[in-house]
């Protein structure tokens, strides 16, 4: 059957995306989400000495870097033998990069993103205050063209003049709070939004008693904010669309590889204390053990020539028929699941993690979500768990800078020769949209492959051998569509993952069947 609501570029995420769907009856019956744009950022890894690996990774977009930074330095760590060794400074340090590069994803997710799928923008005009941020949104709008605000789908404002005044206030604002964070980030990473601090062995940059300090300020300025616009913001939407909490359910299974280390002395990174914890969940949030074994990738709907249907290992083929995505379909058992902030949360919260815990369970109640945390498989399920992960790591930040010792070490040495002359290791973390995973094959002392699994090639990926949809099409199937021409619905689904496509579209010349150990 011809797919009839195509909405392509999809304007507000990262990268190329194209939403095809069925719609019966004012219901979506299928969706095909499609990564239009092809990269091999792997293929320039190729051959290359492996401690640029961290340098290079972080080119794959402009918003996830420290965490492919962070993912290529414990994989290196671990070939060189220093898992054990690195100082714990340096573990804190790497934490608050990696804290940093999240706040300020979340914060633009939600703000630039999300918030004028459910804010409307235009109501600035009926301002009559002297806000100088709300004044000059006032004189944009007023030059008659919208762009870039409208055309937009129309249909289904609901927030009173008040809170849409808030929320735009607050989306203003939220530029220099990310700013800040890119600032803040940039202390002990150097720049953004390539940072240069976290390499294999620890980091570059030496916590000194003004960086500290420096940190520290800015750290309070994003956690007030985050106190008072962002979790506030977006339970003030999730008041006001709480039908949103019923919505997009998708595929009930979540996966974390967890996220900042809290031990020095554990060289495995699945079973490693992390403060993000490590392993799945589902709606029965009982947790289940990673096994990075268990990882597949498939292609059979993704624009690969392979001489298998299940393992990526040729160049791309844009004319391969049944093919749709140029993103690939990683799944774990065989199963589709979903990773991000949700994952993140609920496989804390099946682990017992205290902090996660409180925090869910103080918030839950404000919009009816039961102990079981149903409400939570849903479009503002998402975007509440990232506020709820964007507060706690926050929080958790301030702790750990206190942690820091100006005095300590921050680096392991270590000499090219310590690097064997051939073997394949694996790198795994959390990034702002979920498990990041990196899996590095070295020959000669050169990498000869490099595989990297994204958030987002979870989430954005296309059917699967077996037929079954990735977990955005999950999430779109059954959808209500009110208005076939103002399809917010969808946009609404799909932006609550926060894709990024530019991650998520690779080619590698991979070497086997199971990429995990
Ligand atoms: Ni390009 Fe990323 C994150 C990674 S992609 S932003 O977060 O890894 O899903």
């Amino acid at each position: 059957m011809a797919r009839q609501l195509n909405i392509e570029p999809m304007t507000r995420i990262e990268g190329h995306l194209g939403i095809n769907t069925i719609v019966e009856r004012g219901k979506v019956k299928e969706a095909y989400v499609e990564g239009t744009l092809f990269r091999g950022l792997e293929s320039i890894l190729h051959d290359r000495d492996p401690v640029e690996a961290s340098m290079l990774t972080q080119r794959i977009c402009g918003v996830c870097t420290a965490s492919h930074a962070m993912a290529a330095a414990l994989c290196l760590d671990d070939i060189l033998g220093l898992a054990v060794d690195i100082h714990k400074n340096a573990r804190i340090v790497r934490n608050i990069i990696l804290g940093a590069n999240y706040l300020q994803s979340n914060i633009l997710h939600f703000y630039h993103l999300v918030a004028l799928d459910y804010v409307d923008i235009t109501a600035v005009r009926e301002y009559r205050g002297d806000d100088e941020d709300l004044v000059a949104v006032k004189k944009f709008l007023k030059r008659g063209v919208l762009d870039p605000f409208v055309p937009r789908y129309e249909g289904d404002y609901r927030l009173s003049k008040n809170k849409n005044i808030t929320g735009i206030k607050h989306y203003v604002e939220a530029f220099n709070i990310r700013r800040m964070a890119h600032e803040m980030l940039a202390i002990f990473g150097g720049k953004m939004p390539h940072q240069c601090g976290i390499v294999a062995g620890g980091v570059t940059v030496k916590p000194s008693q003004d960086k500290k300090d420096e940190f520290r300020d800015k750290l309070g300025q994003i956690k007030a904010f985050i106190d008072a616009a962002y979790l506030p913001d977006v339970c003030m939407i999730g008041e006001s669309y709480p039908d949103y909490f019923q919505k997009g359910r998708g595929c009930g299974r979540l996966l974390s590889f967890g996220s900042f280390d809290l031990e020095d002395d554990n060289p495995d990174q699945v079973t490693r204390q992390r403060f993000i914890h490590q392993g799945l969940t589902g709606t029965s949030l009982k947790l289940e053990k990673l096994k990075l074994g268990k990882i597949t990738e498939e292609i059979i709907h993704s624009w690969y020539d392979a001489k298998s249907d299940r393992y990526p290992d040729e160049p791309p083929d844009p004319y391969k028929e049944q093919a749709y995505s140029f993103v690939k379909s990683p799944r774990y058992g065989g199963e589709v699941v979903e990773t991000g902030p949700l994952a993140d949360l609920l496989v804390s919260y099946a682990a017992k993690h205290r902090a996660s815990r409180k925090l869910v369970d103080a918030t839950r109640t404000d919009f009816g979500i039961k102990k079981d945390l149903q409400g939570f498989f849903s479009i503002m399920g998402r975007n509440l768990a990232r506020a709820i992960e964007t507060k706690l790591i926050a929080d958790a930040m301030c702790e750990w800078i206190e942690e820091l010792d100006p005095d300590a070490p921050i680096y392991t040495h270590y000499d090219k020769q310590d690097f064997p002359m051939e073997c394949e290791r694996f790198g795994i973390t959390g990034a702002p949209r979920g498990a990041l995973g990196h899996w590095m094959h070295i020959k000669n002392r050169k990498i000869h492959t490099y595989r990297i699994v994204t958030p987002t090639t979870w989430n954005a990926s296309p059917r699967d051998a077996k037929g079954n949809p990735g977990p955005i099409e999950q999430a779109l199937a059954g959808l209500e569509i009110k208005d076939k021409h103002n399809p917010f619905e969808i946009l609404r689904a799909v932006r609550a993952f926060d894709p990024c496509m530019a991650c998520a579209v690779h080619v590698i010349k991979a070497s086997g069947a199971v990429i995990g150990e």
